[in-house]
């Protein structure tokens, strides 16, 4: 049996916690076995390999590093959650996932795309998402949100262009592949991304199964 794999996406603040937790209730409410997980991290050890990733640190971390380390906590968290719960049928929810190596470290940071390619392919084989949402928004809007929750990690003390590199990335990546990438507008109040949700789910599940 092999289950869905679902990945969220989005820059700072887009509300891709909130709403796979949406998802996943709608998921289980309609009877599937739902894996929720997350990156970096997702089990213990990749979980603290997050925890050197987001962390502030006075000594700069090496971009090399930087990518290397996101696709270390990857090649765990596939070994031990991802392959084996699709394995038993679940659906898989992943707040972030590959897409955001190709936004953060290819457009935030500027390593090249093929690099990040070859890394992707020796780290997962043939193993990519089903389905993608994008939950896009303004920068400053998304800013404003993660500035409101308290104190900043290393990702959220970039500069502005950082962010607006890595929203453009995740709409040229969506745009590439219309059939994988779902855009939703994350700038809406909340009730109206949930009902957005609610509607075209079902159809885009079963489309991501075709
Ligand atoms: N990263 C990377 O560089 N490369 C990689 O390969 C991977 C990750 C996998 C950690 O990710 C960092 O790792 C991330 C990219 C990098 N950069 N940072 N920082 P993360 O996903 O754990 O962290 P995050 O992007 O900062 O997530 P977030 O700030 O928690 O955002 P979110 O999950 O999209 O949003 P949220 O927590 O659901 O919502 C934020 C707030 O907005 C919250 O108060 C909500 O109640 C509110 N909200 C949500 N939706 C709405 C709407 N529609 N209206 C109003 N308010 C809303």
């Amino acid at each position: 049996m092999s289950g869905l794999f679902i990945t969220l996406e989005g820059p700072e603040g887009a509300g891709k916690s909130t709403n796979r937790d949406y998802i996943a209730a709608r998921l289980r409410d309609a009877g599937k076995d739902v894996q929720l997980t997350r990156e970096p991290g997702g089990t213990p050890l990749a979980e603290r390999i997050r925890e050197l990733l987001l962390a502030p640190s006075e000594e700069p971390m090496a971009v090399d590093t930087e990518l290397l380390l996101m696709f270390a906590a990857r090649a765990q968290h596939i070994e031990q959650v991802i392959r084996p719960a699709l394995a038993r049928g679940a659906v898989v929810l992943c707040d972030r996932f590959t897409d955001a190596t190709y936004a953060y470290q290819g457009g935030g940071r500027g390593v090249p795309t093929e690099r990040i390619a070859q890394l992707e392919a020796f780290v997962q084989g043939g193993l990519r998402p089903d389905l993608t949402l994008v939950f896009d928004l303004p920068v400053e809007v998304g800013l404003a949100r993660a500035a409101a929750r308290g104190r900043l990690d290393r990702f959220e003390q970039e500069a502005r262009s950082f962010f607006e590199a890595v929203r453009q990335a995740y709409l040229a990546r969506a745009a590439a592949d219309p059939l994988r990438y779902q855009v939703i507008d994350a700038s809406l109040p909340l009730a109206e991304v949930q009902a957005r949700l609610h509607d075209s789910l079902p159809h885009w599940l079963e489309r991501a199964r075709g």
